[in-house]
Protein backbone atom coordinates (compact mmCIF):
# COMPACT_ATOMS: atom_id res chain seq x y z
CA UNK A 1 0.00 0.00 0.00
CA UNK A 2 1.33 3.48 -0.90
CA UNK A 3 2.10 5.71 1.78
CA UNK A 4 -0.06 8.35 0.99
CA UNK A 5 -2.78 5.41 0.93
CA UNK A 6 -1.62 4.44 4.45
CA UNK A 7 -1.92 7.86 5.44
CA UNK A 8 -5.49 8.79 3.97
CA UNK A 9 -6.89 5.52 5.23
CA UNK A 10 -5.71 6.26 8.75
CA UNK A 11 -7.15 10.30 8.41
CA UNK A 12 -10.46 8.27 7.59
CA UNK A 13 -10.68 5.73 9.80
CA UNK A 14 -9.76 8.44 12.70
CA UNK A 15 -12.59 9.91 11.69
CA UNK A 16 -15.13 7.51 11.64
CA UNK A 17 -13.73 5.90 14.84
CA UNK A 18 -14.48 9.12 16.82
CA UNK A 19 -17.43 9.30 15.63
CA UNK A 20 -20.73 7.93 17.16
CA UNK A 21 -23.32 9.66 14.42
CA UNK A 22 -21.88 8.73 10.90
CA UNK A 23 -24.00 8.88 7.48
CA UNK A 24 -23.34 7.41 3.83
CA UNK A 25 -24.41 8.42 0.59
CA UNK A 26 -23.61 6.12 -2.08
CA UNK A 27 -24.24 6.17 -5.71
CA UNK A 28 -23.21 3.68 -8.87
CA UNK A 29 -19.43 3.53 -8.33
CA UNK A 30 -20.24 1.19 -5.47
CA UNK A 31 -22.07 -1.44 -7.59
CA UNK A 32 -19.97 -1.03 -10.55
CA UNK A 33 -17.61 -4.08 -8.83
CA UNK A 34 -21.42 -5.98 -8.90
CA UNK A 35 -21.34 -5.86 -12.67
CA UNK A 36 -23.93 -3.14 -12.41
CA UNK A 37 -23.39 -0.23 -14.95
CA UNK A 38 -22.76 3.17 -13.68
CA UNK A 39 -25.22 5.78 -15.32
CA UNK A 40 -22.30 8.00 -16.60
CA UNK A 41 -19.69 5.32 -17.73
CA UNK A 42 -19.84 3.45 -21.00
CA UNK A 43 -22.50 1.48 -19.24
CA UNK A 44 -24.43 4.40 -18.97
CA UNK A 45 -25.90 4.25 -22.54
CA UNK A 46 -28.26 1.64 -24.05
CA UNK A 47 -29.07 1.24 -27.89
CA UNK A 48 -27.09 4.48 -28.18
CA UNK A 49 -29.66 5.80 -25.61
CA UNK A 50 -28.18 7.79 -22.45
CA UNK A 51 -29.85 6.15 -19.29
CA UNK A 52 -30.42 10.06 -18.21
CA UNK A 53 -32.70 10.31 -21.35
CA UNK A 54 -34.24 7.33 -20.97
CA UNK A 55 -35.21 8.26 -17.40
CA UNK A 56 -37.51 10.90 -17.22
CA UNK A 57 -41.70 10.92 -17.65
CA UNK A 58 -41.38 12.49 -21.05
CA UNK A 59 -39.26 9.69 -22.35
CA UNK A 60 -41.87 7.48 -20.65
CA UNK A 61 -45.28 9.75 -22.05
CA UNK A 62 -43.77 9.78 -25.80
CA UNK A 63 -42.27 6.37 -25.78
CA UNK A 64 -43.54 3.80 -22.90
CA UNK A 65 -42.52 0.62 -24.83
CA UNK A 66 -38.97 1.68 -25.14
CA UNK A 67 -38.91 2.96 -21.59
CA UNK A 68 -40.21 -0.40 -20.61
CA UNK A 69 -37.81 -2.29 -22.75
CA UNK A 70 -34.66 -0.43 -21.14
CA UNK A 71 -36.08 -0.90 -17.43
CA UNK A 72 -36.69 -4.70 -18.24
CA UNK A 73 -33.68 -4.95 -19.36
CA UNK A 74 -31.85 -3.40 -16.30
CA UNK A 75 -34.75 -5.22 -13.75
CA UNK A 76 -33.45 -8.20 -15.63
CA UNK A 77 -29.67 -7.72 -15.40
CA UNK A 78 -30.59 -7.38 -11.15
CA UNK A 79 -30.79 -10.83 -10.93
CA UNK A 80 -27.64 -12.23 -11.63
CA UNK A 81 -26.25 -9.22 -9.10
CA UNK A 82 -24.41 -9.60 -5.61
CA UNK A 83 -23.07 -7.50 -3.11
CA UNK A 84 -19.56 -7.20 -3.13
CA UNK A 85 -17.20 -6.18 -0.72
CA UNK A 86 -17.93 -2.55 -0.06
CA UNK A 87 -21.66 -2.77 0.28
CA UNK A 88 -20.58 -6.26 3.22
CA UNK A 89 -18.29 -3.32 4.38
CA UNK A 90 -20.84 -0.98 5.01
CA UNK A 91 -23.38 -3.29 6.19
CA UNK A 92 -20.42 -4.20 9.00
CA UNK A 93 -19.88 -0.23 10.18
CA UNK A 94 -23.43 0.49 10.60
CA UNK A 95 -24.33 -1.54 14.01
CA UNK A 96 -21.32 0.20 15.46
CA UNK A 97 -23.52 3.59 15.06
CA UNK A 98 -26.04 4.58 17.10
CA UNK A 99 -27.29 7.14 14.63
CA UNK A 100 -26.06 5.33 11.01
CA UNK A 101 -27.76 6.67 8.00
CA UNK A 102 -27.09 4.78 4.30
CA UNK A 103 -28.53 6.94 1.73
CA UNK A 104 -27.97 5.51 -1.52
CA UNK A 105 -28.83 6.92 -5.35
CA UNK A 106 -28.60 3.16 -6.60
CA UNK A 107 -32.03 1.66 -7.31
CA UNK A 108 -30.52 -1.66 -7.13
CA UNK A 109 -30.87 -3.49 -3.86
CA UNK A 110 -27.59 -4.26 -3.10
CA UNK A 111 -27.59 -2.67 -0.18
CA UNK A 112 -30.24 -4.40 1.84
CA UNK A 113 -29.40 -7.45 0.27
CA UNK A 114 -25.76 -7.09 1.55
CA UNK A 115 -27.58 -6.89 5.10
CA UNK A 116 -27.49 -2.78 5.72
CA UNK A 117 -31.26 -1.91 7.45
CA UNK A 118 -30.80 1.89 8.02
CA UNK A 119 -31.30 2.23 3.88
CA UNK A 120 -32.82 5.61 2.04
CA UNK A 121 -33.37 5.09 -1.22
CA UNK A 122 -33.07 8.32 -2.13
CA UNK A 123 -34.43 7.42 -6.28
CA UNK A 124 -36.60 4.09 -5.58
CA UNK A 125 -36.18 0.85 -6.58
CA UNK A 126 -35.93 -1.08 -9.79
CA UNK A 127 -37.41 -4.15 -7.43
CA UNK A 128 -40.49 -2.24 -7.19
CA UNK A 129 -43.21 -1.11 -9.89
CA UNK A 130 -46.19 1.10 -9.55
CA UNK A 131 -49.43 2.50 -10.94
CA UNK A 132 -49.11 5.70 -13.13
CA UNK A 133 -52.12 7.23 -11.02
CA UNK A 134 -53.47 4.75 -8.77
CA UNK A 135 -51.86 3.20 -5.50
CA UNK A 136 -51.61 0.07 -7.11
CA UNK A 137 -48.31 -1.54 -6.98
CA UNK A 138 -46.00 -5.33 -7.43
CA UNK A 139 -42.85 -6.38 -7.67
CA UNK A 140 -41.24 -5.83 -10.56
CA UNK A 141 -40.45 -9.63 -11.16
CA UNK A 142 -44.19 -10.55 -10.90
CA UNK A 143 -44.81 -7.83 -14.02
CA UNK A 144 -47.01 -9.25 -16.94
CA UNK A 145 -45.26 -9.96 -20.05
CA UNK A 146 -47.17 -7.04 -21.85
CA UNK A 147 -44.33 -4.74 -23.44
CA UNK A 148 -46.35 -2.06 -21.32
CA UNK A 149 -47.99 -3.20 -18.57
CA UNK A 150 -51.37 -1.69 -17.46
CA UNK A 151 -52.71 -1.71 -14.09
CA UNK A 152 -55.56 -4.28 -13.39
CA UNK A 153 -57.01 -1.71 -10.74
CA UNK A 154 -57.75 1.14 -13.03
CA UNK A 155 -56.15 0.13 -16.84
CA UNK A 156 -53.40 3.08 -16.63
CA UNK A 157 -49.71 2.60 -17.58
CA UNK A 158 -47.42 0.72 -14.77
CA UNK A 159 -43.91 2.24 -14.29
CA UNK A 160 -40.86 1.44 -12.68
CA UNK A 161 -40.88 2.70 -8.82
CA UNK A 162 -37.87 5.08 -9.28
CA UNK A 163 -37.78 8.73 -9.59
CA UNK A 164 -37.08 10.04 -13.10
CA UNK A 165 -35.18 13.28 -13.82
CA UNK A 166 -37.41 16.07 -12.99
CA UNK A 167 -39.24 14.35 -10.43
CA UNK A 168 -39.73 15.07 -6.87
CA UNK A 169 -37.86 12.80 -4.66
CA UNK A 170 -39.79 10.23 -1.94
CA UNK A 171 -40.42 12.96 1.02
CA UNK A 172 -39.93 10.32 3.29
CA UNK A 173 -36.71 9.93 1.61
CA UNK A 174 -35.82 13.43 1.69
CA UNK A 175 -36.46 13.69 5.19
CA UNK A 176 -34.34 10.68 6.39
CA UNK A 177 -31.37 12.41 3.81
CA UNK A 178 -32.02 15.71 5.44
CA UNK A 179 -31.68 14.27 9.08
CA UNK A 180 -28.32 12.51 8.08
CA UNK A 181 -27.45 15.90 6.80
CA UNK A 182 -28.08 17.86 9.77
CA UNK A 183 -26.80 15.31 12.18
CA UNK A 184 -24.26 13.33 11.20
CA UNK A 185 -20.19 14.08 11.94
CA UNK A 186 -19.03 12.33 9.63
CA UNK A 187 -20.36 11.65 5.77
CA UNK A 188 -18.73 8.96 3.87
CA UNK A 189 -19.30 9.54 0.17
CA UNK A 190 -18.62 6.69 -2.25
CA UNK A 191 -18.47 5.82 -5.56
CA UNK A 192 -21.05 8.94 -7.07
CA UNK A 193 -20.06 11.58 -9.89
CA UNK A 194 -21.87 14.53 -7.98
CA UNK A 195 -23.37 15.63 -10.52
CA UNK A 196 -27.21 14.62 -9.96
CA UNK A 197 -29.59 17.26 -7.52
CA UNK A 198 -30.05 17.14 -4.62
CA UNK A 199 -27.67 14.42 -3.57
CA UNK A 200 -24.69 16.22 -5.31
CA UNK A 201 -25.20 18.87 -2.04
CA UNK A 202 -25.89 16.81 0.68
CA UNK A 203 -21.91 16.73 1.81
CA UNK A 204 -20.99 20.72 0.64
CA UNK A 205 -24.34 20.67 3.16
CA UNK A 206 -22.83 18.40 5.77
CA UNK A 207 -19.53 20.49 5.64
CA UNK A 208 -21.28 23.96 6.12
CA UNK A 209 -22.38 22.46 9.25
CA UNK A 210 -19.16 21.35 10.27
CA UNK A 211 -19.27 17.60 9.60
CA UNK A 212 -16.08 15.92 8.33
CA UNK A 213 -16.33 14.33 4.33
CA UNK A 214 -14.40 11.11 3.61
CA UNK A 215 -15.15 10.30 -0.19
CA UNK A 216 -14.46 7.22 -2.23
CA UNK A 217 -13.80 7.26 -6.10
CA UNK A 218 -11.66 5.97 -8.76
CA UNK A 219 -11.30 9.94 -9.25
CA UNK A 220 -11.71 13.05 -8.31
CA UNK A 221 -14.76 14.49 -8.77
CA UNK A 222 -16.66 17.93 -7.75
CA UNK A 223 -17.23 16.05 -4.01
CA UNK A 224 -13.77 16.33 -3.64
CA UNK A 225 -13.70 20.26 -3.81
CA UNK A 226 -15.20 19.58 0.17
CA UNK A 227 -13.52 16.17 1.23
CA UNK A 228 -11.47 16.07 4.19
CA UNK A 229 -10.10 12.70 2.68
CA UNK A 230 -10.17 11.14 -0.72
CA UNK A 231 -9.46 7.85 -1.10
CA UNK A 232 -8.25 7.15 -4.71
CA UNK A 233 -9.82 3.34 -5.23
CA UNK A 234 -12.44 1.37 -6.17
CA UNK A 235 -14.93 0.76 -3.04
CA UNK A 236 -14.62 -3.20 -3.29
CA UNK A 237 -11.26 -2.54 -1.83
CA UNK A 238 -10.59 0.66 -0.13
CA UNK A 239 -14.01 0.05 2.59
CA UNK A 240 -12.81 -3.48 3.82
CA UNK A 241 -9.11 -1.61 4.32
CA UNK A 242 -11.39 1.37 6.04
CA UNK A 243 -13.66 -1.16 8.15
CA UNK A 244 -10.35 -3.24 9.32
CA UNK A 245 -8.38 0.22 10.46
CA UNK A 246 -11.75 1.26 12.31
CA UNK A 247 -10.94 -1.46 14.88
C1 LIG B 1 -35.37 16.86 -8.19
C2 LIG B 1 -33.27 6.64 -10.84
C3 LIG B 1 -36.82 18.68 -7.69
C4 LIG B 1 -33.68 6.37 -12.25
C5 LIG B 1 -31.85 8.63 -10.93
C6 LIG B 1 -30.49 21.90 -13.34
C7 LIG B 1 -30.97 21.71 -14.62
C8 LIG B 1 -31.86 20.68 -14.94
C9 LIG B 1 -32.28 19.81 -13.95
C10 LIG B 1 -31.77 20.03 -12.70
C11 LIG B 1 -30.91 21.05 -12.34
N1 LIG B 1 -30.64 20.96 -11.03
C12 LIG B 1 -31.29 19.92 -10.52
C13 LIG B 1 -31.98 19.36 -11.53
C14 LIG B 1 -32.82 18.27 -11.50
C15 LIG B 1 -32.13 16.92 -11.69
C16 LIG B 1 -30.63 16.90 -11.81
O1 LIG B 1 -29.92 16.81 -10.83
N2 LIG B 1 -30.09 16.96 -13.03
C17 LIG B 1 -28.66 16.93 -13.18
C18 LIG B 1 -28.28 15.87 -14.17
C19 LIG B 1 -28.22 18.32 -13.55
N3 LIG B 1 -32.50 16.24 -10.49
C20 LIG B 1 -33.73 15.74 -10.44
O2 LIG B 1 -34.55 15.82 -11.33
C21 LIG B 1 -34.09 15.06 -9.13
N4 LIG B 1 -35.34 15.63 -8.69
O3 LIG B 1 -34.38 17.55 -8.06
O4 LIG B 1 -36.66 17.29 -7.88
C22 LIG B 1 -36.75 19.31 -9.06
C23 LIG B 1 -37.64 18.91 -10.03
C24 LIG B 1 -37.58 19.54 -11.30
C25 LIG B 1 -36.60 20.51 -11.58
C26 LIG B 1 -35.67 20.88 -10.58
C27 LIG B 1 -35.75 20.28 -9.32
C28 LIG B 1 -34.30 13.58 -9.36
C29 LIG B 1 -32.99 12.95 -9.74
C30 LIG B 1 -33.15 11.42 -9.71
C31 LIG B 1 -32.83 10.86 -11.07
N5 LIG B 1 -32.90 9.40 -11.00
N6 LIG B 1 -31.96 7.30 -10.84
C32 LIG B 1 -32.92 5.19 -12.80
O5 LIG B 1 -32.00 4.68 -12.16
O6 LIG B 1 -33.29 4.79 -13.92
S1 LIG B 1 -30.34 9.36 -10.89
C33 LIG B 1 -29.15 8.28 -11.43
O7 LIG B 1 -27.95 9.02 -11.33
C34 LIG B 1 -28.88 7.05 -10.57
O8 LIG B 1 -29.67 6.99 -9.40
C35 LIG B 1 -27.42 7.25 -10.17
O9 LIG B 1 -27.10 6.62 -9.02
C36 LIG B 1 -27.44 8.71 -10.05
C37 LIG B 1 -26.29 9.53 -9.78
O10 LIG B 1 -25.25 9.10 -10.58
P1 LIG B 1 -24.04 8.40 -9.81
O11 LIG B 1 -24.61 7.47 -8.79
O12 LIG B 1 -23.12 9.45 -9.33
O13 LIG B 1 -23.44 7.52 -10.94
P2 LIG B 1 -22.44 8.00 -12.07
O14 LIG B 1 -22.44 6.92 -13.11
O15 LIG B 1 -22.73 9.41 -12.44
O16 LIG B 1 -21.00 8.02 -11.35
C38 LIG B 1 -20.42 6.83 -10.88
C39 LIG B 1 -19.24 7.27 -10.03
O17 LIG B 1 -18.68 6.10 -9.46
C40 LIG B 1 -18.16 7.95 -10.83
O18 LIG B 1 -17.68 9.06 -10.09
C41 LIG B 1 -17.06 6.86 -10.92
O19 LIG B 1 -15.75 7.43 -10.92
C42 LIG B 1 -17.29 6.10 -9.64
N7 LIG B 1 -16.89 4.69 -9.69
C43 LIG B 1 -17.00 3.82 -10.73
N8 LIG B 1 -16.55 2.60 -10.32
C44 LIG B 1 -16.20 2.72 -9.02
C45 LIG B 1 -16.41 4.04 -8.60
N9 LIG B 1 -16.13 4.47 -7.36
C46 LIG B 1 -15.63 3.57 -6.49
N10 LIG B 1 -15.41 2.27 -6.81
C47 LIG B 1 -15.68 1.82 -8.05
N11 LIG B 1 -15.42 0.53 -8.36
ZN1 LIG C 1 -53.85 2.11 -11.38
Amino acid sequence: MVADERRDLLTAAEMLSAADRVAVLTGAGISAESGVPTFRGEGGFWRGRSAMELATPGAFASDPKDVWEFYRFRIAGLADVRPNDGHRALAALEPRYEKFWLVTQNVDGLHRAAGSRRVIELHGTLAETRCRSCAYRCASADLPADPVPLCPDCDDLLRPDVVWFGEQLPPEALEGADEAVRECQVMLVVGTSGVVEPAASFARWARSRGAGIIEVNLEATPISEVADVTLLGPAGAMLPKLLELCG
